[in-house]
Order: C-alpha cells, then sequence, then structure tokens
C-alpha cells in the first residue's frame, strides 16, 4: 500500500517527528509531506531537516522559512533584513548550505491530485481563484475579518469553516486551533513545539480525504515529550 503522510508543524520537535515515523513506519513507496514551519522554535531544527531529507519529504514553506530565507538573502546583499528573534538569528548562524537550499526549495503549494488535497502552510481566502491568492494569505492566514478579507488573527472560527471548495486543503500554521477536521479542510498544528501533540493525516493510494466524522481514522499523532517553549509574540 502506498501512503502519503501529511505531517503538521514541526518547529525543531525532531524527537517527536522521530515517534511519529516510528508509529506511522513510511516504507519506500510512501510520500511524507510537511505543511510548513519545520524550523525554530523548539530544540533541533537542523535535526528535523536531516530527518526530512533522509525520508525524502517534500513541504511547502511556512511562515518561519520564509522569514529566515528573506533574512539570508538579505545579509548575503550585506543588508539588515527583517528583524528575528533569538530562535531565528541563532538559525542564520547554524545552518549550512544545503540546508538553505532545502528550504529554497520550497514552494508555496502543493498538489496531490490523486488524493483531492491541495497544500498550503496557512490557508487560502475562500471565494478566491487559487492563482489570485496572496503569498502573505497563504503563508499567515488563520481567520476572516467582518467583511471577508484575510487575517493572521487567531478567532474561534478559522477561514476553514468558509471553504466551501475542491481541492481539499491541508495546512497548518494556527495552533491555538488545534485539530481542524472540517468538510474541505485539515488542519493539522496541534502545537507540539508547546507541549501539544505531533499530528499526521495519512491516506491511502488515492483516497481522498473521509469526512470530519470518519478522519480521525486518518489521523496518527503522539504527544510532545515538553513544553519547549510558551505561546508568546508571534513577531518571529
Ligand atoms: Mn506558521
Amino acid at each position: 500500500m502506498v501512503r502519503t503522510i501529511w505531517i503538521g508543524d514541526v518547529h525543531g520537535c525532531a524527537h517527536e517527528l522521530g515517534s511519529l515515523l516510528g508509529e506511522i513506519g513510511p516504507t519506500e513507496g510512501d510520500q511524507v509531506v510537511f505543511v510548513g514551519d519545520l524550523v525554530a522554535r523548539g530544540p533541533d531544527t537542523r535535526g528535523v531537516l536531516r530527518i526530512a531529507r533522509e525520508v525524502s519529504a517534500l513541504a511547502v514553506r511556512g511562515n518561519h522559512e520564509h522569514r529566515l530565507l528573506l533574512a539570508h538573502q538579505a545579509r548575503k546583499k550585506g543588508e539588515r533584513g527583517p528583524r528575528l528573534g533569538s530562535s531565528h538569528e541563532a538559525l542564520l548562524r547554524e545552518l549550512d548550505d544545503e540546508e538553505w537550499a532545502q528550504l529554497e526549495a520550497m514552494p508555496l503549494s502543493l498538489e496531490f491530485p490523486s488524493h483531492n488535497v491541495r497544500v498550503v502552510h496557512a490557508g487560502v481566502a475562500p471565494g478566491v481563484p487559487f492563482e489570485e491568492q496572496q503569498a502573505w494569505t497563504l503563508l499567515h492566514i488563520r481567520s476572516l475579518t467582518g467583511r471577508g478579507a484575510p487575517s493572521d488573527r487567531y478567532s474561534e472560527v478559522s477561514w476553514a469553516k468558509s471553504y466551501a471548495e475542491l481541492p481539499h486543503i491541508v495546512f497548518g500554521h494556527n495552533a491555538q486551533a488545534g485539530l481542524q477536521l472540517e468538510t474541505h479542510a485539515t488542519g493539522l498544528d496541534t502545537a507540539c513545539v508547546y507541549g501539544g501533540r505531533l499530528t499526521a493525516l495519512v491516506l491511502s493510494d488515492n483516497q481522498s480525504p473521509p469526512p470530519p466524522a470518519s478522519r480521525m481514522d486518518c489521523i496518527v499523532s503522539v504527544k510532545a515529550a515538553a513544553r519547549y517553549v510558551g505561546y508568546g509574540p508571534r513577531a518571529e
């Protein structure tokens, strides 16, 4: 059986990523896919990137990879670039050429037509054709304003509740919301780095995401071994 395994925001939690993959046991034919934000905040970003290479994973770009890449490119040109928090500053010094190339290779979205799935890090603006989506939205959206505009603010009502289109969107970025099982979208950020869980959606060959009521059958998750950081400012 060939499976596709989408994994939520890892944020440097290499130990939990190892446990989750141990639980799922991917074989040669299986495809592992990350929904972005593999890096920063947690204890071992380089370990996460190493595991991702070892299993030949695909990944979309998260807002943390995006910010790191902007800073890296700016500094190569002798410019200051965006202001970074301490976790990002450390990564800027530590990552090697292979790891920068790995981050640069992450696209904003990935398509899985045999599963009727599209992956983006944060989400999409409902009702807007995909080619017209702003990169900012794909990397940051959590909710919609009263007027229906994309917002990065947490709200009890996620953008995913208003998304009634196809393909099904698999995404991350919203740790506070936790696991989101909506009719046309699945949110996999279950706050691992904050002491929550690391979660995967696993579908078999040509399987589309089942309805919310039975989708838990396709969810695998492991508990974080520690609370690596508290919820804090999102400035990074
Ligand atoms: Mn994010």
